[in-house]
């Protein structure tokens, strides 16, 4: 029994353990005898939330007093991860907290690991959201994010003898202790029905199913500054009306209640399946749902703060920002909003709404480019529909009448691709037409649009589009998920503001060849290595050796990220490894291949990739002639908060996409950022860490974007001569060394033309000797600790650049154009 504290907010270990033990009692989650970890950790969690709820309201209140302009973040993925101990962080109050479970018996770390991880997106896209929101808040920007609660987030990965299995991950199974409903806060939302025409010409929506959308909101605290933003999550509900009483009555349970698992469809599952019709139909109305809702929560925020305003002041008030195209139809969305229920006039629509709106572009990758079937779009948007058509008949006059040089051009440009055998909308061309300014994520992605996929909309617009280099929160990537670095960051450059201004860790390069501090990074390293050898054994059974180089490769599973590269090299050295005598074995550096990542479920290639790793594992782990040397282990169900225990002990990370691929990347920074090394290609924000860190402390290899088509169209046409190695290594499989499944389908994808038809289109071929070559390198740099040491320091230090602190300040002042408003 702890004794009820005078204030329950304090940040006195005594008031916080009282208030965790209020929580128990009268927080009606649990039997209040019980108070073991789970129900610790959900009592914690509340009382976490209380004392943000309290700064919340304040940052609230402030915002609508000041009235300034307002970013709304618009994305279809949030990868928030684990709250608890960021929370604890931000609000710098960990140690009260640690103290106040200790006094219960219980221990904080223990506690944050009973914690779900929100895993509402799929990777880097999502992730970067989730670190923007961070930045934001802690830049105390008026700012807010707007997705979609989804009920089932990213799958759960098990790893079984057919290879990855995907299970549904209910991170609501008991309750999110973080959200808060809005039950004020809901609006209708219309789908399918058709345009009715009023007697003045003008048009409106009607009919059709109107499903509520309710916002739950989550708190996003700034780093030690009062401003907590949020997180505002859509989910979708039926009324009461319904729900048919007489079927249901009748015994028609399904039919009558048909309405209500129609709204319960749309915010189930993130990415639905989307090969059949009903498939791609929801996912557009999740699109739909998400822009809708938002945009209708802005346009009364903005009515409400200031009464009878002019819409004109609506782009002063109001930056939206769309997180690649899935949130595209917040465009004609806004213009409905305005013209048929506002009534405004189409001119002054679209003036508001193009300077209002802005697009980030995440790929190049032509089969993630966004098009949408007209047959679907008319079906369940048909304003919406009649909105683009106009856009698109506006756009091409403008052309024609300003730029008749782009003539030729207009049918790459325009938005409605008419190809009779399948028309679609191009979302990405309705972006960038309509959009005030499009951005990349890197320095190289931003060329390519520049010089390749948007070219021909930059001779239109030189000013367009712009670079924004992603970036990643220090918070979570650094000072939360490895306190020890932190810890000597901190006592070497004297002062812990390097958490918010990471341009500061630079101080690290003039100690870089100290020995002393040498000594203290090495040893935060090993503790780091041995926590994550204790986790590896504890998930897959697999012992490692924490003296072993620890390397690591962990993202989405993709053939153009290329994990198959990576384990050719590792079937190479292993086979090299067979052939070498004891005394040779004993003279190599001993290696540890961490692999991990999700593949989409019906992503073929990706699938046999996992399995072909984790068969190689099996084989490899078990040879007791080589398994001193070499591991191989899939780490399975990659989400944030393994990543958080992957990345303080990595030594060495790949990213080793095909030149041109990767759009930025951001686990390389993370990785960076913690002193890990790259092995990598130019590509995405590889090039400029490089830049940053100094190339000496970089393992590079592997062709340039410029060299790719070349070489594609040479392997296409049979000049390639592959070298024995890579031959070695595929033919080492096919021999059935990694067990009986068929690899020829995934190996023959790195041939010449096959019946893939690629013909080795992501390059494994090309890039294998200098990969190889560069995995020497590192062989040869890890024997010599105090150089390797080096390059980690440097690494870190060279990592400011790479903070979404920075990013997100280059968006407020160059894109949103809005600044800090701070709450005392
Ligand atoms: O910008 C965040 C992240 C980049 O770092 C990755 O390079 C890029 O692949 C990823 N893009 C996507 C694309 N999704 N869609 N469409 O996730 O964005």
């Amino acid at each position: 029994k702890i004794p009820a504290a005078a204030n329950p907010l304090a940040n006195e270990p005594s008031a916080i353990a009282s208030n965790i033990s209020y929580h128990v009692q009268y927080s009606p989650h649990f039997s209040p005898t019980k108070f073991e970890p789970e129900q610790a950790f959900f009592a914690t969690a509340e009382s976490v939330r209380d004392r943000l709820i309290q700064q919340w309201n304040e940052t609230y209140h402030h915002f609508n007093k000041v009235d300034p302009k307002q970013t709304y973040y618009l994305s279809m993925e949030f990868l928030q991860g684990r709250t608890l101990t960021n929370a604890i962080g931000s609000l710098d109050i960990q140690n009260a907290y640690a103290d106040a479970l200790n006094n219960l018996g219980h221990v904080l770390e223990e506690i944050a690991e009973q914690e779900k991880d929100a895993a509402l997106g799929n990777g880097g896209l999502g992730r970067l959201a989730s670190c923007f929101l961070d930045s934001m808040a802690t830049l105390n920007l008026p700012a807010w994010g707007y997705g979609l609660r989804y009920r089932y987030g990213l799958f759960k990965q098990k790893i079984t003898k057919q290879g990855q299995e995907e299970v549904a991950e209910d991170w609501l199974e008991k309750f999110s202790p973080w959200e808060v409903v809005r039950h004020d806060v809901v609006f209708p939302v219309r789908f399918f029905g058709s345009v009715m025409v009023n007697p003045n010409g003008t048009r409106k929506w009607v009919g059709g199913e109107v499903v509520q959308a309710v916002a739950y909101d989550i708190p996003i605290p700034g780093y030690k500054t009062k401003n907590t933003i949020s997180l505002r999550l859509w989910d979708a509900k039926a009324s009461a009306e319904d729900f048919n009483l007489f079927q249901f009555n009748d015994g028609q349970y399904e039919s009558a209640a048909q309405l209500h698992s129609r709204a319960q469809q749309i915010c189930a599952v993130l990415y639905p399946g989307d090969s059949t019709e009903e498939g791609k139909l929801l996912r557009l109305k999740q699109q739909f749902f998400l822009c809708s809702a938002s945009l209708q929560d802005m346009i009364l925020r903005f009515k409400e703060r200031k009464s009878g305003r002019q819409w004109s002041e609506f782009p002063s008030k109001v930056a939206v920002q769309l997180n690649d195209t899935h949130p595209t139809l917040a465009i004609p969305e806004l213009m409905r909003l305005l013209m048929d229920e506002e009534g405004l006039g189409w001119d002054e629509a679209w003036d508001i709404t193009t300077r209002t709106v802005a697009y980030t572009n995440h790929t190049v990758l032509p089969e993630a480019l966004e098009k949408w079937s007209q047959a679907v779009m008319w079906k369940l948007l048909p304003r919406h529909m009649e909105i683009i058509e106009e856009i698109d008949k506006r756009f091409i006059a403008m052309v024609r009448s300003t730029r008749s040089d782009l003539e030729s051009k207009i049918p790459s440009m325009c938005i409605l691709d008419n190809n009779p055998k399948k028309p679609v909308v191009r979302m990405a061309n309705l972006c960038v037409v309509s959009a005030h300014t499009v951005n990349g994520v890197a320095q190289l992605h931003s060329d390519i649009l520049k010089a390749d996929l948007f070219a021909d909309y930059v001779s239109l617009w030189p000013n367009k589009l712009q670079n924004k280099t992603n970036g990643i929160t220090p918070r979570r990537w650094l000072r939360f998920c490895n306190p020890e670095l932190s810890k000597i960051i901190t006592k070497w450059l004297k002062t812990d503001q390097w958490v918010t201004n990471l341009d500061l860790l630079v101080g690290l390069r003039q100690f870089a060849d100290n020995t002393e501090l040498q000594a203290e990074w090495e040893s935060a390293k090993m503790a780091s290595k041995k926590h994550l050898a204790d986790y590896i054994w504890r998930v897959t059974g697999v012992t490692i050796d924490p003296n072993s180089l620890f390397d690591i490769q962990v993202k989405r599973i993709h053939e153009y990220k290329r994990q198959l590269l990576n384990i050719l090299g590792a079937i190479y050295r292993y086979k090299k490894l067979k052939e070498m005598s004891p005394q040779e074995r004993k003279k190599t550096t001993p290696r540890t291949i961490m692999i991990g990542g999700k593949a989409f479920a019906t992503y073929t290639n990706a699938k046999r990739i996992v399995k072909l790793v984790n068969d190689v594992g099996e084989v490899v782990n078990t040879d007791p002639e080589v398994n001193s040397y070499l591991k191989v282990v899939f780490v399975p169900n990659y989400n944030v908060s393994v990543a958080e225990l992957l990345i303080p002990g990595s030594e060495l990370s790949q990213h080793i996409s095909t030149a041109g691929m990767e759009a930025s990347g951001t686990s390389n920074m993370k990785f960076s950022l913690n002193g890990c090394l790259i092995i990598g290609t130019l590509d995405g924000a590889n090039v400029e860490i490089r830049q940053e860190i100094g190339e000496e402390n970089f393992f590079l290899f592997g062709a340039v974007a410029e060299q790719v088509p070349k070489l594609r169209k040479e392997r296409e046409d049979g000049l390639f001569k592959p070298d024995p190695r890579f031959e070695e290594a595929k033919q080492f499989i096919r021999s059935g060394a990694f067990g009986s499944y068929d690899y020829n389908p995934l190996l023959d994808s790195l041939e010449g033309n096959t019946g893939y038809g690629r013909g080795d289109y992501f390059l494994v071929g090309y890039d294998f000797p200098s990969y190889l070559e560069a995995q020497d390198r590192v062989d040869q740099a890890y024997k010599d600790q105090k150089k390797w040491l080096k390059m980690s320091i440097l690494s870190t230090a060279g990592s400011g650049k790479f903070s979404s602190d920075r990013t997100i300040a280059q968006y407020a002042k160059e894109i949103w154009n809005i600044t800090e408003c701070r709450t005392s």
